[in-house]
């Protein structure tokens, strides 16, 4: 179940050596498990549900404004500091920049954690209509909805005065308005009728900005981010009059909703029985899971220090245990009246295509713990 790790691969026609991202150089935190991840390109397989996804929002663009955006989807992942962040006016002690939160392969290079890195270029090259879509890279918790790899599709649109002037309103409140019904006429032509609701939230980016969620397996599911340009992106490009709007899709929590797939594993997986259910073009098809193999949980309770994070145990975990994790949860956490504190986690192992062996999954835990130990500073309980 392990893949392969390839020595280099092409990425958006640079080739890239292992050596380039794995080596023994402390500004680098991208583990085997996620080099093995670049150039998987996911997004270009037609017969993927995340490549059928991205065709079928593409018709919805092509459609409803006359072939204008523009498309990228070989796009690198890996980009500067600069493009990921500071670019899109991501302050310089945001928590998103942390070693915590953000693959770098060195201290000016990461794996980019969203498609908004490419932003900036594209305006400043002049388009004014477009959609990139590509894999981005995020050190997360570990659940049925969040994996280290995924796959977003950003929209950039540019207005000129004219477009707002006869509306009675002000450009912002225009490009806002605009924003929400492409957004909802995306659902429509995706889901048909299906429970969503708007969220007021923040980004650096854009102002005012939102979120969209969607009723799915008995949850609100936040499937996007999106909002109005911040002014400044624009003029950095050179658009003074001008304002846009910006949107970024979660395609795995998109395609979860669309084909009824329940675990974000799933994505990757090359059993047939997962992979032969999808066919290019098609979305109306629900997933049938193949019979669900029971899960099996496992504590770990530790005492733990200041250097000690939650995204720091599941990449621990991870990197052992690969996709044969399901979830790691806090369920207890105190400090005594020394002023130790304790975190104990659950993990839940299950494979999606087979019954796991206790003596493989006692194996696993164990060297959890004895990595736990050597890599987290803890002292296990
Ligand atoms: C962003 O990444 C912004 N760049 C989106 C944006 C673009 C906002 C343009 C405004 C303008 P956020 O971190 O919320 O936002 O991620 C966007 C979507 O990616 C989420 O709504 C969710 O659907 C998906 N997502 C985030 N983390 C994960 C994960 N670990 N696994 C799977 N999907 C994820
Ligand atoms: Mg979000």
């Amino acid at each position: 179940w392990r893949q392969p790790i390839v020595s280099s691969l092409e990425l958006g026609g640079v080739k890239i050596a292992r050596q380039d991202v794995v080596r023994d150089d402390p500004t680098n935190n991208v583990p085997d498990t996620i080099f093995s991840k670049l150039g998987m390109q996911l997004h270009r397989r037609d017969k993927h549900p995340i490549g059928i996804l991205k065709n079928a929002i593409y018709d919805y663009f092509d459609t409803n404004y006359s072939n204008k955006f523009d498309k990228f989807d070989d796009l690198c992942p890996l980009v500067t500091v600069k493009q990921n962040f500071d670019d899109v006016l991501v302050p310089a002690d945001h928590v998103s920049r942390s070693y915590n939160d953000t693959y770098y392969v060195d201290s000016q290079t990461v794996l980019r954690c969203h498609t908004s890195a490419h932003q900036a270029e594209l305006l400043r090259n002049g388009h004014t209509h477009f959609l990139v879509t590509g894999d981005v890279y995020r050190r997360d918790s570990i659940d049925s909805t969040h994996y280290p790899v995924f796959h977003q599709m950003e929209g950039v649109r540019v207005f000129s005065p004219n477009d707002w002037d006869t509306s009675g309103t002000d450009a912002t409140s225009y490009a806002a308005k605009d924003l929400k019904e492409c957004l909802e006429g995306l659902a429509r032509h995706l889901f048909g009728a299906v429970e969503m609701r708007w969220i007021d939230t923040y980004f650096p980016f854009t102002s005012p900005s939102f979120e969209l969620e969607i009723f799915f397996q008995e949850k609100w599911l936040e499937v996007l981010g999106c909002g109005v340009t911040e002014k400044e992106i624009l003029q950095r490009s050179g658009k003074t009059d001008n304002v846009a709007w910006a949107f970024g899709l979660g395609l795995e929590r998109l395609a979860m909703v669309l084909f009824d797939i329940p675990d974000i594993r799933l994505f990757w997986s090359v059993d047939e029985r997962f992979t032969s259910q999808f066919s290019s073009g098609q979305l109306g098809v629900k997933f049938k899971p193949f019979s669900k193999y029971p899960p099996c949980y496992k504590d770990i309770s530790f005492w733990i220090d200041e250097s000690f994070t939650e995204n720091n145990l599941c990449e621990v975990v991870r990197e052992i245990a690969g996709d044969l994790v399901e979830e790691v949860q806090l369920i207890d956490n105190f400090t005594n009246k020394k002023g130790m504190t304790s975190h104990c986690y659950r993990i839940a192992y299950r494979s999606m295509e087979r019954s796991l062996t206790d003596e493989e999954i006692n194996k696993l835990q164990w060297d959890v713990r004895e990595r736990a130990v050597s890599k987290l500073n803890v002292i296990l309980r």
